[in-house]
């Protein structure tokens, strides 16, 4: 594939200044090859400690952006603050933004413009939720968000872009989706790509699968054929990370 594999760690709100310096020095250690992408998501008040630990080629994402540069904005964070802090990403509209913080399919595309102008890299999720699976809409659910995001990204910065799917019923519960059900989904948004963007972006963009990844279930997962990596949560932060990382290398 001409798909680099992508590996993401979203730490989500969890973690201490001790236990995220070892999960960096175990990652350091780990002699990554370069044929995976790694990025790692801490909570924001530790992207720095990271940045300035981890080591290549590993890189730092933030969990979340704002939309705006700067101003009247308590407890936010903007894209070109990240990108002076030396953090090249950002993960935007995870299913836990949209369901807990009233992050909308309109506010995601406003912080994925916003990213994308400071010159970060998005990792961008859409999912649908066990109702809308159970209603027969997780095609129309995947491509209406997929939709909002398409909308303000130019042909030119797809490269910038990795598409998480998520299914919402999957993050979290330890009910990872069968190779089946994610590769159905993955080909979609694929074929999705095709249709509304071009041929060139749907063969190059990265779309890779969260919900319950673990070491034990990363291996088969990783055989689909449009399945490009994962964002991982809870194992992000155990040793089995490592295991997730090295799947493909
Ligand atoms: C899905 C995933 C990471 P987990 O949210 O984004 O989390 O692997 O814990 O299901």
């Amino acid at each position: 594939s001409q798909r680099k594999f992508f590996v993401g760690g979203n730490f989500k709100m969890n973690g201490s200044i001790k236990s995220i310096k070892e999960i960096i020095e175990r990652l350091n250690a780990a002699n990554l090859s370069d044929t995976v992408e790694v990025v790692v998501a801490p909570p924001a008040i530790y992207l720095l400690q990271v940045q300035a630990l981890l080591k290549a080629p590993a890189q730092v994402s933030a969990q979340n952006a704002f939309s705006e540069t700067s101003g009247a904005f308590t407890g936010e964070i903007s894209p070109s603050q990240l990108k002076d802090a030396n953090i090249h990403w950002v993960i935007l509209g995870h299913s836990e933004r949209r369901s807990l913080f009233g992050d909308t399919d309109k506010l995601v595309s406003e912080k994925v413009k916003a990213a994308l102008e400071a010159q970060l890299g998005v990792i961008a999720c859409i999912g649908e939720t066990l109702e809308q699976r159970e209603k027969g809409i997780t095609t129309q659910t995947v491509e209406s968000q997929l939709e909002a995001i398409a909308n303000v990204v130019s042909e030119d910065r797809w490269k910038d872009i990795v598409i998480a799917y998520e299914p919402v019923w999957a993050i979290g519960t330890g009910k990872v989706a069968t190779v089946e059900q994610a590769q159905e989904v993955h080909a979609d948004i694929r074929q999705w790509l095709e249709k509304k963007v071009s041929k060139e972006v749907a063969e190059t963009t990265r779309i890779i699968y969260g919900g319950s990844v673990s070491g034990k279930n990363c291996g088969e997962l990783a055989t689909a054929p449009d399945i490009d990596g994962f964002l991982v949560g809870g194992a992000s932060l155990k040793p089995e990370f490592i295991d997730i990382c090295k799947i493909k290398a």
